[in-house]
């Protein structure tokens, strides 16, 4: 298959850490709405969905069972490919950050380095990668790596080599955050660079180049794109989003402009060798 006709998995984040209802009133707060958002998002062509949780009243949570009762609601309901993230909020110990493992889901991130992130540190060393790695492995838990720097790029295309990241290599490279790298197309040749050949990488990016860089990533064959309140809450310059799914419909309308096949969720398991979850 060449890279024009590898079909890209969109994959919606949306709740993150940080964004607020201040921010954007549409933002999901308990597991129910998450669920429900998930499930339009999946509607609109979303393959893979990238969970954090919040407390009722909106604060970031590190709580198992908001991620169990997530995921629970989503898999009565849709075949979407479930992601926990192990990044959490920047004031998260490593401990909180690892709690949604627990909820069994299809694949987890997993940060391969450390970075300011904003005004915050956040702090992911190498022994605290492993422990994520390995409680994934133990739970059966597929991984895609977080990367927001070359560094990170570096660092866990070596874990992988090792064999200390399993195979396949599921590689999230992210754009634009304060802190990370910047986002522009030599950014991108940088961060793609490191990448060993048979990768499924995909591309995150935040702030007002967001969808340039979504545009070049297709263009330089990404097999994914990210998007969603936890990236963006806004459609276009001022516009805010109305919602997570019509972050997704725009996402799938601009993979398509470049004559992108969208996956389904049957070919993202495909792509990111993910079967379903078989309940033990
Ligand atoms: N909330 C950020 C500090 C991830 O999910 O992997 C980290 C984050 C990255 O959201
Ligand atoms: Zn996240």
């Amino acid at each position: 298959m060449t890279w024009d006709e590898l079909p890209v998995v969109v994959t919606v984040a949306p709740t993150g850490a940080e964004v607020t209802r201040a921010d954007n009133p549409a933002l999901p707060h308990t597991p129910a709405e998450i669920a429900e958002d998930v499930l339009a998002c999946a509607e609109a062509g979303a393959a893979v969905c990238h969970l954090h949780v919040r407390e009722e009243d909106g604060a970031p949570s590190s709580r198992r069972e908001l991620f169990v009762e997530a995921i629970e609601r989503i898999r009565e309901r849709s075949p979407i490919i479930t992601m926990v993230s192990t990044g959490g909020a920047v004031w998260m110990p490593m401990e909180e950050r690892m709690t949604g493992l627990e909820a069994e889901p299809d694949l987890a991130g997993v940060e391969t380095g450390s970075m300011n992130f904003g005004e915050d540190p956040f702090v992911t060393v190498p022994a605290d990668a492993r422990r994520v790695v390995e409680r994934a492995r133990e739970l059966d838990v597929g991984l895609e790596a977080e990367m927001f720097d070359v560094g990170h790029v570096v660092a866990g295309v070596r874990m992988f080599e090792r064999g200390e990241l399993p195979a396949p290599l599921r590689a999230n490279l992210v754009f634009g955050v304060p802190g990370g790298v910047d986002a522009s197309p030599e950014a991108l040749d940088a961060m793609m660079r490191p990448l060993p050949l048979g990768t499924h990488w995909s591309i995150t990016a935040v702030g007002r180049h967001q969808r340039r860089m979504l545009a070049l990533a297709l263009l330089h064959g990404a097999g994914g794109i990210r998007v969603g309140f936890e990236d963006g809450v806004y459609l276009r310059r001022g516009v805010l989003a109305a919602s997570n799914a019509e972050l997704v419909a725009d996402a799938v309308g601009l993979a398509q402009t470049l004559d992108r096949r969208v996956a389904t969720i049957d070919e993202a398991r495909e792509l990111l060798a993910c079967p379903v979850r078989v309940s033990r």
